[in-house]
């Protein structure tokens, strides 16, 4: 037996001893999901530079090559993200990326219009005060519907760069009525059975408003929308000290959670790796959306969510960072699964501060290692999913065939 087997049944007897369901655990940890993020792979910027890595991806073929061996050792990314302008064949398809992605493995998640990179776009795009650039922004939106039903999706995710960067600027109210009508044209082109996820950021491009600005401004767009418009929660978007886990607990309750975008940051929209700057964050959200699932009235609200990394790789390689968040993000699951639950509601219940506080905190200690390598075992991976995709060759195979430039995660 190796040592994480011995730590696995140790840790087994003790999770048992507590009267806790290990299997249901186990079980619960196979069945995670992370969608990979087409646009993470391949080179990646600030805005000061861009550092070229050796076996970059350079088009929608190498991405789909990457997040298929990400997948390989991972065992719980069969979905890609997309990014529809980045992910397009070169004369313009998307049928054969859904051909593609399928002969590696994998199937295409949440697609993402993108109305922020043409340059119609500098006032906004359905925000915007020229009613030719909302017309056209509406026509990609519709146009996005027929690329997710040719990538064989349901979800679609709509994130605006819209916003403004002075007072005065622009009337602030017009832009919302604006932005509902521009919305509402794509929530009614979309097929029935597909979701909408509405994406907002505090700040960045605008400096001054931002037309998505909150959950709460997304909120009211889901509400107007209807059943199949949900927010999305991309956990960079909060001003500092914002309590993100909260306005998870509170958008599961009203059933309009519909998807997370992860990463970590310091400062901003840092796109960090996921779990690297606050893993006690990201185990608080986990920790929310597991405490809906264990409640009949909640849990299907869990169980429609949709993860999907979202993230940029500036110094670490990026198939390494994406990687490193799933495992991370791992993490924060397991954790959250090995929560007590029926002690932490008494102890609410009784108001015992301390004790719901360190039973909450008695998860988040537990080393959960031995339990994430068990599964990877058991979905036929490798324990440490890092070394494995050190030793399989695969980064010194993509510097040969692909020497030369890549692409940037912005297109250029
Ligand atoms: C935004 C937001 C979107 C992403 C763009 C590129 O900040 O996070 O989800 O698609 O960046
Ligand atoms: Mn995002
Ligand atoms: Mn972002």
């Amino acid at each position: 037996m190796s040592g994480w087997e011995k730590q696995f049944e140790l840790l087994g007897d003790v999770l048992t001893d507590k009267g806790m369901d290990v299997d249901a655990v186990v079980n619960a940890l196979k069945k995670q999901v992370i969608e990979l993020p087409s646009w993470a792979v391949g080179n990646s910027g600030t805005r000061y530079g861009v550092f070229r890595e050796d076996g970059a991806a350079r088009d929608i073929w190498d991405k789909i090559d990457d997040c298929s061996e990400i997948q390989r050792v991972v065992g719980i990314c069969s979905v890609m993200a997309s990014h529809v302008l980045w992910d397009v064949t070169e004369d313009g398809r998307y049928k054969p990326v859904r051909e593609y992605a399928t002969k590696r493995g994998l199937t295409i998640g949440t697609v993402h219009p993108n109305t922020f990179m043409g340059q119609q776009f500098k006032l906004g795009s359905v925000c915007s005060p020229d009613e030719s650039v909302r017309q056209s922004t509406v026509d990609h939106f519709i146009d996005c519907v027929r690329i997710t039903r040719e990538m064989g999706s349901k979800v679609i995710g709509i994130w605006l760069a819209d916003g403004t960067n002075y007072p005065g600027q622009d009337h602030l109210r017009s832009r919302k009525q604006r932005m509902f009508e521009g919305i509402k044209s794509l929530y009614e082109a979309m097929d029935e059975d597909m979701t909408l996820a509405i994406e907002y950021k505090f700040f960045e491009p605008g400096f001054y408003t931002t037309d998505l600005m909150d959950w709460g401004m997304s909120f009211i767009m889901c509400s107007k929308l209807g059943e199949r418009a949900k927010v999305l929660v991309d956990v960079g978007h909060h001003a500092q000290g914002v309590n993100i886990e909260h306005i998870v607990s509170i958008l599961l309750d009203e059933g309009k959670l519909g998807g997370f975008h992860l990463n970590d940051r310091k400062y901003a929209d840092d796109d960090l790796m996921a779990g690297t700057i606050n893993p006690l964050q990201l185990f608080l959200v986990y920790d929310q959306i597991v405490d809906a699932a264990n409640d009949p009235t909640a849990a299907q609200a869990a169980a429609d969510i949709v993860y999907m990394l979202d993230q940029s790789h500036n110094v670490e390689p990026s198939i390494e960072g994406i990687i490193h968040s799933v495992m991370n993000t791992q993490t924060a699951f397991a954790k959250s699964l090995l929560v007590e639950r029926e002690k932490l509601h008494a102890a609410q219940a009784t108001g015992d501060v301390l004790l719901a506080n360190r039973i909450l905190m008695g998860a988040y200690e537990t080393d959960v290692q031995p339990l994430l390598k068990k599964i990877r075992v058991e979905m036929g991976r490798d324990p440490d999913p890092i070394l494995a995709y050190r030793e399989g060759g695969y980064a010194q195979k993509i510097a040969e065939e692909r020497a030369g430039e890549g692409i940037g995660a912005l297109g250029g």
